[in-house]
C-alpha cells in the first residue's frame, strides 16, 4: 500500500520513520512519500496562500499548487491500479473511526492534503473529484492547526491494520472498537503491586472464566465511558450472558436494540 503527504511542513511527518510504521516501510509493506507543496509552487516566494474572497479572519490555501502537487501524485501510480482516495483532513470532514480505517486499509494508494490556515480553495477538491475519490475526513470534535497531525493518527490506524505490519494478527482482534466496545483491562507481573491484587480469576487457569469476566469488563467499561457505543450494539448477536451482563448494568435489550432500562 503506499501513502503519500503533501504538506507545507514535511518535517512534521519524520515520525512515519519510527516504531511499527517505521519498520514496515524498510520491510517494503508500505511506501510512504512526503512532500513539499512549495515545490509545486511557481513563484519566487514560493507562495501557498492569500486572502479570502468575501473577507474573513486568515488566509486560504491557493489553488495552483494544490493541483499540480495532486496531480504529480497521480504519477506515483501502478498501472492498472485502482482510482486513488484523496483524504483532506479537515474539522469539517467525516468522522475517523476504526470501521473507516479497515475500509481505507483495503486502498492501493492514499494521498493526504494537508490544509493550514482556514483551509484549502473549495474548487481544489472539486477538480480532484476527476481523479480521486476524495474524502474529507475529521479525528473529532476539536481543532488542529492544520492535518498533519491527524495524517500521522490516520496513517498509523491504516497501516497497522496492512498484512504483516503488526507482527501477531490476533492483536487485531482483542483490541479496542474491533468489536464495538472498548478493551477490557490487562495486567502483568507482580500479581500483588503496592497492596493492589489482580482479579482473582485470571489466576485460576479457567478459560471459560476468564473469557467471560474480560467480556464482562468490556461491557461494563463502554457502559461507564461510551454509553453510545452500547446504544450502537446489535441486540440480535448478542449472547445470553452479554444480555445478563447489560441487563445488571441497567439495559435491556428491545426490538434488537439495546436501551436503557426505565424500571
Ligand atoms: Cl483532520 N484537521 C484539522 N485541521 N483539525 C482537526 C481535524 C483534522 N480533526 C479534528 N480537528
Amino acid at each position: 500500500m503506499r501513502f503519500d503527504v503533501v504538506s507545507i511542513f514535511p518535517e512534521y511527518l519524520a515520525a512515519l520513520e519510527l516504531s511499527l510504521i517505521g519498520k514496515a516501510r524498510q520491510d517494503g509493506l508500505l511506501q510512504v512519500g512526503v512532500h513539499d507543496l512549495r515545490d509545486f509552487t511557481t513563484d519566487k516566494h514560493r507562495t501557498v496562500d492569500d486572502t479570502p474572497y468575501g473577507g474573513g479572519a486568515g488566509m486560504v490555501m491557493k489553488p495552483e499548487p494544490w493541483a499540480t502537487a495532486l496531480a504529480a501524485m497521480l504519477d506515483t501510480e501502478a498501472p492498472a491500479a485502482k482510482r486513488p482516495v484523496l483524504i483532506v483532513p479537515s474539522p469539517a470532514g467525516e468522522v475517523f473511526n476504526q470501521k473507516l480505517a479497515y475500509e481505507l486499509a483495503e486502498e492501493d494508494h492514499l494521498v493526504f492534503a494537508c490544509g493550514r490556515y482556514e483551509g484549502i480553495d473549495e474548487r481544489v477538491l472539486e477538480w480532484a473529484e476527476e481523479h480521486y475519490t476524495v474524502r474529507p475526513v475529521s479525528l473529532g470534535d476539536y481543532v488542529l492547526n492544520g492535518g498533519e497531525v491527524a495524517v500521522l493518527a490516520m496513517v498509523e490506524a491504516i497501516g497497522r491494520l496492512v498484512p504483516g505490519v503488526v507482527g501477531n494478527p490476533e492483536s487485531l482482534i482483542e483490541e479496542s472498537h474491533s468489536d464495538g466496545l472498548l478493551e477490557y483491562p490487562v495486567y502483568t507481573k507482580p500479581s500483588s503491586w503496592r497492596e493492589r491484587d489482580i482479579p482473582e480469576v485470571l489466576l485460576s487457569g479457567n478459560h471459560a472464566k476468564i473469557a467471560k469476566f474480560r467480556r464482562d469488563e468490556q461491557l461494563r467499561r463502554t457502559a461507564a465511558r461510551r454509553p453510545d457505543l452500547i446504544a450502537a450494539l446489535d441486540g440480535a448477536t448478542l449472547s445470553k450472558a452479554e444480555r445478563n451482563t447489560l441487563w445488571e448494568l441497567g439495559y435491556a435489550v428491545v426490538d434488537g436494540k439495546v436501551a436503557k432500562r426505565t424500571d
